[in-house]
C-alpha cells in the first residue's frame, strides 16, 4: 500500500453543525497532483473506534462556515483564466474532451471517482456522462454524472410566492448537501428570484440547476401567450452570467404531441410542460424552443451551460406511464440531443414521473436507444399513487430500480410531494430516502468501491461495535437515538445485542457463541453448529416440543 503512505490530506473547515450531524467523521481534502496543479478533492472520512483504519466516503458537503454574503472560495477560477485568456470560444467540458484534453474538472472528477483521468475524458466525449460546469461558477467542486459512475442524486429547493427568504434558501442549499445532494435545483419563482440565484451559486460547491421559464413567465407577469424566444434567450443569458450550471428546457413538447394527452388520466403535470403546451395551442405554432434550439445551443457553449432537457409529457399517474405521448417526446428528446452534441454541448435527458415496476426497464431501454446513451436524470419515478404524504417511499422504491438499469442522476422527491412546499425534516428525509436508492443501485451494479462500505458497516454490526456502526450510518444520529430509546446506558454500547430480539435470541450473537465454543474446544465453527444444533434438537423434543412454550 505504498500509494497511501504517499497520500497527502489538508483538513476542511468543520462547523458545529457537521460535528452533530456525523460524529468521529473528519472532514479531508486528499491532494491529487494533476501535472503541476494541486487539485484538492472532499472527503469525509470515518473513524471507527473498533478495528484498525478508517472508511472514506464522498463528500458532498463543500466548505462550511461561511459568511453567505462573503460566498465560497473559487477552486476553479485558475483553471478557467487560463482558457479565457487563451480566447476560447467554446468552453463545454465535451468541446476539450473531444479534442482530447483532460481538463482540471476531469482529473478531479477522476479522483473523486476513483477512476482514470483518461476514462472520464472519454465518457464526456462520448456524450455518456456530463460534467456540469458553468465557467462563471468558479465555487464547484466538479462532479460527473454518467452511469459509468456513481449515483448521483439532486434536490430541488426555491421559494414560492408565499413563503421563504434568502437566508433560508442558503440555508436549505447547505442542508441538502450536508446529507449528501449531489446538485441542487433551484426552483424559486417568487419575488427577488434573481437575488435569490445570486445567493444561491456564490455559496454552492455543487452544481446548480434552474428551469428558465419560470422566470421567463414572472417577467411577462403570467401570461403564457407573451412569451417569445427572445425573452427566453435573454433570461438564459442573465442566468448563465450568474453561473448556473443546467438548464431543464422543454423542448421536446412539439405542438403534434399535445393532443396526445388527452386521454390521459392525468393530462401533464410538468410544470414546464404545461406552459410550453399552452403557448403551442395559443399560438397554433410549433414550441419556440424546439425551433430555436440551435440559438439556444450557441448560448449554451459559451458559458458550459449543460442541457437537461425537460421531461414536459411525463406521466402524472401510473395509469399513464409508458404512453405515447411520454415516448413521442422522448424521441424529440434524442434528436435534440445530436443537435445539442453538433454544437458540442453537454446534454442530459429528464425522465419520469410516476410508473409501475412493471414498466420501468422499459423506460431506460428507450431512452438509451433513443438518446445515444446521454445520461438519464429522472424524478423518482413513483411507482405507486396511493401514498401521498409517503412520496419520497414510493419513489425511492422506483428510483432504485431505475439507477440499478443504468439512470445517472435521481431527482429527490420528498414526504411534501403532491401536497405542499417540503420543510427541513422533509428534505433530510428525500435527500436520505434518495441516497439510498442510488447506492443500492451502485451496489447492485457493481460499482467499484461501493460495497466496502456496506461490509464495514455489517463487520461492526456482527461484532456489535455499536459506535462504528452508528458512525458509519447514512445518518448517525438517527441510528444512535433509535437505539438510545430503549437501551440509553452506556453499558448497552458495548452489549452483545439490541433491544429489538434481546440478549437470548439475537441470531449474530449466537453465531458468535458458536464460533467462540468451537475456537474453544478446537473444532471447526462447522462441527460446532452440528454439535450445537443436535444437542438443541434433544433438548427441544425433551422439553415437549412447542415452539413458544410458556413462561415457567
Ligand atoms: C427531473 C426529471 N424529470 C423532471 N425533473 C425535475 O422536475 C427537473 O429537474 C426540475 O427540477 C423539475 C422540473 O419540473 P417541471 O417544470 O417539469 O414540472
Ligand atoms: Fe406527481
Amino acid at each position: 500500500m505504498a500509494e497511501l503512505a504517499a497520500e497527502r490530506t489538508i483538513a476542511r473547515p468543520s462547523t458545529p453543525e457537521d460535528a452533530e450531524a456525523f460524529p468521529k467523521s473528519e472532514r479531508l481534502f486528499r491532494v491529487h497532483d494533476h501535472g503541476g496543479t494541486e487539485l484538492h478533492v472532499p472527503l469525509r472520512r470515518v473513524h471507527l473506534a473498533g478495528e484498525p483504519g478508517h472508511i472514506d466516503l464522498y463528500d458532498t458537503g463543500g466548505p462550511r462556515g461561511i459568511d453567505p454574503r462573503e460566498g465560497l472560495p473559487k477552486p476553479r477560477a485558475a483553471w478557467i483564466r487560463a482558457r479565457e485568456e487563451r480566447g476560447d470560444s467554446n468552453f463545454s467540458q465535451m468541446h476539450y474532451a473531444r479534442r482530447g484534453v483532460v481538463t482540471e474538472e476531469m482529473a478531479f472528477v477522476a479522483a473523486r471517482e476513483g477512476c482514470e483521468p483518461e476514462f472520464v475524458r472519454a465518457e464526456v466525449a462520448a456524450g455518456r456522462a456530463i460534467i456540469p460546469a458553468n465557467r462563471k461558477h468558479p465555487e464547484i467542486e466538479p462532479m460527473i454524472i454518467g452511469r459509468n459512475f456513481a449515483v448521483k442524486v439532486n434536490a430541488n429547493i426555491g421559494n414560492s410566492a408565499v413563503t421563504s427568504s434568502i437566508e433560508e434558501e442558503v440555508e436549505k442549499l447547505r442542508w441538502s448537501t450536508l446529507w449528501g445532494a449531489d446538485t441542487v435545483m433551484d426552483l424559486s419563482t417568487g419575488k427577488d428570484i434573481h437575488e435569490t440565484r445570486e445567493w444561491i451559486v456564490r455559496n454552492s460547491a455543487v452544481p446548480i440547476g434552474t428551469v428558465p421559464i419560470y422566470q421567463c413567465l414572472e417577467k411577462v407577469g403570467g401570461k403564457i401567450e407573451d412569451l417569445d424566444i427572445d425573452l427566453f434567450l435573454e433570461t438564459l443569458e442573465e442566468q448563465a452570467e450568474q453561473g448556473v450550471d443546467y438548464f431543464t428546457i422543454h423542448a421536446g413538447v412539439r405542438l403534434a404531441y399535445v393532443p396526445k394527452t388527452a386521454q390521459r388520466l392525468t393530462g401533464i403535470v410538468s410544470r414546464g410542460g404545461s406552459i410550453m403546451a399552452k403557448w403551442c395551442l395559443a399560438h397554433h405554432r410549433e414550441n419556440f424552443l424546439y425551433e430555436h434550439f440551435e440559438r439556444i445551443c450557441e448560448l449554451m457553449k459559451r458559458y458550459d451551460v449543460s442541457f437537461s432537457l425537460g421531461d414536459g409529457l411525463r406521466p402524472g399517474s401510473i395509469f399513464d406511464a409508458n404512453d405515447e405521448s411520454q415516448f413521442a417526446e422522448l424521441e424529440t428528446l434524442g434528436e435534440l440531443t445530436q443537435v445539442a452534441w453538433k454544437h458540442d454541448v453537454q446534454t442530459m435527458i429528464e425522465g419520469p414521473g410516476h410508473v409501475p415496476m412493471n414498466l420501468i426497464k422499459e423506460n431506460v431501454t428507450k431512452q438509451m436507444e433513443l438518446c445515444s446513451e446521454a445520461p438519464f436524470y429522472t424524478l423518482g419515478p413513483l411507482t405507486t399513487d396511493i401514498a401521498p404524504g409517503y412520496d419520497h417511499i414510493t419513489s425511492a422504491i422506483g428510483a432504485a430500480q431505475i439507477g440499478w438499469y443504468g439512470t445517472a442522476m435521481l431527482c429527490y422527491v420528498t414526504p411534501k410531494e403532491h401536497l405542499g412546499l417540503p420543510n427541513r425534516d422533509d428534505v433530510k428525509a428525500g435527500v436520505i430516502a434518495y441516497k439510498i436508492a442510488a447506492h443500492a443501485a451502485d451496489v447492485a451494479k457493481g460499482h467499484p468501491g461501493a460495497q466496502a462500505w456496506d461490509n464495514a458497516l455489517s463487520r461492526a454490526r456482527f461484532e456489535f461495535r455499536w459506535e462504528d456502526q452508528f458512525n458509519l450510518a447514512l445518518d448517525p444520529v438517527t441510528a444512535r437515538a433509535y437505539h438510545d430509546e430503549t437501551l440509553p446506558a452506556d453499558g448497552a454500547k458495548t452489549a452483545h445485542f439490541c433491544s429489538m430480539c434481546g440478549p437470548h435470541f439475537c441470531s449474530m450473537k449466537i453465531t458468535e457463541d458458536v464460533r467462540a465454543a468451537a475456537a474453544k474446544e478446537g473444532i471447526s465453527a462447522e462441527d460446532a453448529l452440528e454439535r450445537g444444533l443436535a444437542e438443541k434438537s434433544k433438548e427441544f423434543v425433551e422439553t415437549g416440543g412447542e415452539i413458544y412454550r410458556p413462561v415457567p
